[in-house]
């Protein structure tokens, strides 16, 4: 144990009537609770001393702290005309560390959650090998797996922000993104079992929901560091993603990682469906559009204080959090700003810095209470620096709804309300 008198709450206690005198000096330079009299939470007995707690196997599938119940997923109502093709966003501002816990990933459906038997599902290889192959559930669980920690970004994530700020808050603007710990068999073992011919050089992996999901994925890719998932975080995929099988298609658009996997064929060229056409292509002022915008390019965001998450404390010691990811590799710096881009200060990166996985920074500042322009810029490993959003409409104009990664502004007023904003 440290005796620093900067964190150790048995001595706050001793020098409560110190602080009274001499304020916050006398106890350090974070926050303390002002003891301006008896604290009835440290002096009286509290109703749950006082009988004993639910046994356990209470909740044999643990659940949150009924305090906690407001840390939910959400949807915008307006977004999508019904729920089975629509989406609902990651409470980002209610999270720390690297992690999304299952029950707070977001959800993308383009046909509602399929709900899969495992003992009926199959995992089928056809197209260009030597031997076409289906898998059951078992069979896949004989393969040699990996664990590894990937963030799924949709492409369409900020999307509603490309012409100016709309969302007021960073669950909306920025929670199409969960990041999770996969245990998956590698794809390339799978295509090597079933033999792939010299001419193939396409996969075409495709969903078992009613939308039958089909995405074009060169064959460079399948081999490098794809996955075919059963568990996320420790357990079984969650139906809402993919149970009992989904691909993993690191640092590429959400689009890509087929849930409900029940088929992959191989093919010597992209198949030009739905998903690679009509959506996830950008038209540039030019008439022209981008397509095969796999890789998610490096993106950060304040989660702390933002929108939804004010400044309640009023001035002082105050932590600004937020996360950082790149679809490229991982995200060795992030840079922050309190005024709007005139100054500049390294964040402070804490957890672990995966490849292609979310990363978390702090910067901690004393607020002197007068009104700030926050922004996150992140560097990833590859020296690419997150663009800011007029620089991302100079060159893709204003007609393009994915891949917004610029950077985001949070107005913060003298009260500590949040508000999201754009500088020029
Ligand atoms: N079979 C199938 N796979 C799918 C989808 C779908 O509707 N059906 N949606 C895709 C989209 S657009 C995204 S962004 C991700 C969302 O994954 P999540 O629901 O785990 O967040 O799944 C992708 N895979
Ligand atoms: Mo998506």
């Amino acid at each position: 144990m440290t005796d620093s008198p900067k964190f150790t709450q048995s001595r706050r206690q001793f020098l409560a009537g110190a602080a009274v005198a001499t304020g916050a000096a006398a106890t350090g330079k974070f926050a303390h609770a002002q003891a301006a009299g008896p604290d009835p939470a440290i002096t009286q007995m509290q109703p749950w001393q006082q009988y004993l707690g639910a046994g356990v196997d209470a909740a044999p599938y643990g659940v949150p702290s009924p305090h906690e119940a407001h840390v939910v997923r959400r949807n915008v109502e307006w977004l999508t005309a019904d729920t089975v093709s629509s989406v609902n966003f990651t409470p980002l501002h209610e999270l720390e560390g690297i992690i999304t816990p299952n029950g707070l990933c977001f959800e993308r459906h383009h046909s509602g959650v399929a709900e899969i038997d495992p003992g009926q599902h199959r995992l089928m290889i056809n197209g260009l090998v030597d031997n076409p192959l289906v898998f059951t559930m078992e069979d896949l669980m004989r393969f040699p797996r990996e664990n590894r920690t990937y963030f799924l970004e949709c492409a369409a994530n900020t999307g509603m922000e490309w012409r100016g700020s709309q969302l007021n808050g960073v669950q909306f603007t920025h929670g199409m993104i969960h990041n999770v710990v996969y245990t998956g068999v590698p794809l390339r073992l799978i295509l090597e079992e079933a033999g792939v011919r010299t001419n193939g050089s396409w996969i075409l992996p495709e969903g078992a929901d009613a939308s039958g999901m089909t995405r074009s994925i060169p064959m460079e890719k399948a081999l490098d560091d794809c996955m075919v998932a059963t568990h996320m975080n420790g357990e079984r995929l969650r139906p809402e993603q993919g149970y009992p099988l989904r691909l993993v298609v690191p640092g590429w658009e959400g689009n890509m990682w087929v849930k409900w996997l029940r088929r992959i064929e191989v093919g010597d060229a992209p198949w030009h469906h739905r998903e690679e056409t009509s959506k996830y292509t950008d038209l540039l002022a030019d008439g022209q559009a981008r397509r095969f915008t796999w890789e998610m390019d490096a993106k950060s965001v304040i989660t702390n204080p933002s929108p939804q998450a004010p400044i309640l404390h009023g001035p002082g010691p105050t932590v600004l959090t937020g996360v950082a990811w790149s679809g490229r590799g991982t995200i060795p710096r992030v840079d922050v700003t309190l005024d709007g881009g005139i100054n500049w200060h390294r964040a402070r990166m804490s957890g672990p810095s995966f490849d292609k996985s979310m990363h978390r920074f702090y910067f901690e500042f004393d607020w002197d209470g007068r009104p700030l322009l926050l922004q996150s810029r992140a560097h990833d490993s590859t020296g690419y620096v997150q663009p800011t959003k007029d620089q991302l409409r100079e060159v893709r104009g204003l007609n393009s709804i994915y891949h917004n990664n610029g950077i985001q502004t949070w107005a913060i007023n003298e009260r500590g309300e949040a508000e999201n904003v754009e500088v020029g």
